[in-house]
């Protein structure tokens, strides 16, 4: 059964939101909750993009899924009990939007949100829904309230004005305005002088508004549930004067309060274009107070300021109620409508332990800020890597000479050819047709504690040593003694007599620049032992590199002892050769691509193979 025409919008009305709108969409099924509709207003969403999906809302305490269908076709052929669409399409699509809309005549009803409508298209949207008998509300409008029972899109602002202007139940003044803002204020002053909104439109301030004051008013004169009519115009246009019209022929016969924005205008020495496209006036019969004094002498209740209005409108409705033509009904409780989450936190009504705490970037404020630093700083002050390595792992700023160390470290690192055991990786893998990250995340893997891992384990070997007082040689026999590798000693290809050059330049730069290097003279001293029983028991470039950064933390007087053991023990560094050689994996990588590299197999004859034959069960003999 179809409701009558007067009555666009019931407590059943279903409808389309065109475009992609979960925050107005979450607004509307709240609404409906707080109404207690059965049913939420809106039954799926269209959007052309990104295919056909799902999206899930609340209804009151409990979620819902709502369906996205990519066109008006599948949306309808889906919803039969749609009738309203609430376009959300953009100036530029809205009217393509629309005329999809309209060529389905289960569609009775749309609102166009979008500002910004070109008048030709906004024209020929009035003349097609007119000749098809849609109701169009808008453009360049929040749409429209009818309490109790359906919401179009924002209107009506957040929940808690809802609750206060008594939006979740029916009251008795139909109203029709130009603004969505004034709108606001009307079902404010409404629910305090009166029993509340009835129904309220705001037909949007563009100059060719698919509907008009008198189109709403008619339908509110019509319904026998709207008892008192409101209109809220405005200055340019001639609409108000096409509702003066039908209240002069006796076709609007309920009492009509009425108010023409724009009385302020006189006090300009030229015409004064307002807020809205229409609101200015071409002749003196547009002005506000020409359309009030008009308004007032065909028997309109207009009272002589704004101010006044809910004067006005209290007296009308006082006089309704004395009459039997309103008896207001015993007011209900609002339902308790579950507050957004976010929203609750912004007014500070509740608190939640947070399930991570992150102390080094934070990225919601206008900049970007590195521990505190802020991103265009990074830049000003030139800080470098090392700088931003400095921030992000240590979470302060550091020396220049430190900041540098690290730089060189990244940059020595960065690659030793394709024949240690990560290059090699990454190469299989990238040649096995995986892409950068797989290949990269392969060669990363190798790195423990015999290929470039070894930082750590060699730091607080080579320090606890020498902290435990053991001589260079002492610490060599104790380790030997307890088969253990000294981390940081040896090296598959370099020696005594092949020495490595990255650990020289390390060398060099740490006794020039560094405040001390204790650590690593002792770790030259146990070299001198190691060496002498072999030369390529050196102090590899992951030893020196790590002893050296213990003089850096124990000894740039930026960390406590406790912050520089601290970092140790956490891994920090292995973290500067998986940084660096990050650098070298990731060229070998493209080389490979770059090589059209085929799919390596390593050549069996290079492989020994050694296998038991177990293919005969094996029969334990018994003991004689
Ligand atoms: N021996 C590095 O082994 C290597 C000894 C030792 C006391 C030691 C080995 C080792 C500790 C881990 C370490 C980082 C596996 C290396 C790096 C980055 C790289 C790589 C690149 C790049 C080499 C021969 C004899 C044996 C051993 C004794 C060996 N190491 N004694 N302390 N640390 N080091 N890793 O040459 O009596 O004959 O049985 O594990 O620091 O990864 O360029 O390739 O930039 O990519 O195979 O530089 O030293 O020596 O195992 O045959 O040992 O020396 O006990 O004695 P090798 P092995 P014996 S830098």
């Amino acid at each position: 059964t179809r409701r009558p025409s007067y009555r666009p919008f019931d407590a059943t009305t279903r409808s389309f939101v065109y475009g992609l709108q979960p925050r107005a969409i979450q607004g509307m099924l709240d609404f409906d909750y707080s109404c207690g509709r059965e049913t939420p207003s809106v039954a799926a969403m269209i959007y052309p993009f990104g295919g056909h999906h799902i999206q899930k809302f609340y209804w009151g305490t409990k979620e819902t899924l709502l369906p996205v269908y990519t066109s008006v076709q599948e949306a309808v052929s889906k919803h039969s009990d749609v009738d309203v669409v609430v376009n959300f399409a953009s100036s530029r699509s809205v009217y393509s939007s629309t005329l999809e809309c309209l060529e389905f005549p289960q569609i009775k009803c749309l609102a166009l949100i979008a500002e910004g409508v070109p008048e030709r298209h906004a024209r020929e949207i009035l003349w097609k829904a007119a000749e098809k008998g849609v109701l169009i509300v808008g453009p360049a409008t929040v749409g429209g309230i009818k309490p109790g029972c359906f919401r179009i899109g924002n209107s009506g602002g957040m929940m808690d004005n809802i609750i206060a202007s008594k939006l979740y139940r029916a009251g008795s003044v139909g109203y029709v305005s130009k603004s969505g803002g004034m709108s606001n204020e009307l079902n404010n002053i409404l629910s305090l002088v009166t029993n509340g909104t009835y129904e309220g439109i705001a037909i949007g301030g563009d100059r060719y508004p698919g509907s008009t004051f008198i189109d709403h008013l008619l339908r509110y004169e019509a319904d026998p549930d709207c008892k008192m009519l409101v209109l809220l115009g405005e200055v340019g246009g001639i609409e108000e004067y096409r509702v003066i019209d039908a209240v002069k022929k006796g076709i609007i016969k309920k009492p009509i309060v009425a108010w023409a924005i724009g009385t302020c205008a006189k006090m300009f020495a030229t015409e004064v274009q307002f807020g809205h496209a229409g609101s200015m006036a071409n002749s003196e019969l547009e002005t506000a107070d020409a359309k009030n004094a008009a308004m007032r002498a065909a028997g309109f209740i207009v009272p002589d300021t704004f101010e006044q209005l809910p004067d006005a409108l209290s007296d009308t409705y006082q006089r309704l109620v004395k009459t039997g033509i309103i008896s207001p009904r015993a007011e209900r409780e609002p339902p308790v409508i579950p507050m957004d989450y976010k929203w609750a936190q912004e007014l500070g009504l509740i608190r939640k332990p947070a399930a991570f705490i992150s102390t080094i970037s934070d990225e919601r404020g206008q900049e970007l800020l590195y521990a505190g630093m802020r991103i265009s700083d990074v830049f000003k002050e030139d800080i470098g890597l090392g700088g931003v390595v400095s921030l992000l792992w240590f979470k302060r700023r550091l020396p220049p000479w430190a900041t540098k160390f690290i730089e060189m470290v990244l940059m020595l690192t960065a690659d030793h050819g394709p024949a240690v055991s990560g290059a090699m990786n990454t190469i299989v893998a990238s040649r096995a047709g995986k892409d950068l990250i797989s290949s990269l995340a392969s060669g990363l893997l190798t790195i423990g504690s015999r290929f470039g891992g070894a930082l750590d384990e060699a730091a607080s070997m080579f320090s606890g040593a020498r902290d435990t007082g053991l001589t260079p040689r002492e610490f060599v026999d104790q380790s030997r003694k307890a088969n253990k590798l000294i981390s940081g000693i040896g090296h598959k290809i370099k020696s005594v007599n092949n020495p490595d050059l990255r650990v020289e330049l390390v060398k060099e730069y740490v006794r020039k620049n560094f405040p001390s290097h204790s650590l690593l003279d002792y770790a030259l001293a146990v070299e001198k032992v190691t060496t002498s029983k072999k030369d390529t028991l050196i102090l590899n470039v992951d030893g020196c590199i790590a002893v050296c950064f213990v003089d850096l933390l124990r000894d740039s007087g930026a960390f406590t002892p406790e912050e520089a053991e601290e970092y140790i023990k956490i891994g920090t560094l292995n973290g500067l050769f998986v940084l660096g050689r990050s650098i070298g994996f990731i060229g070998h990588h493209l080389d490979q691509k770059r090589l059209r590299a085929p799919l390596y197999r390593h050549p069996a004859d290079d492989i020994f193979i050694n296998m038991a034959d177990v293919s005969q069960p094996r029969v334990l003999g018994r003991m004689q």
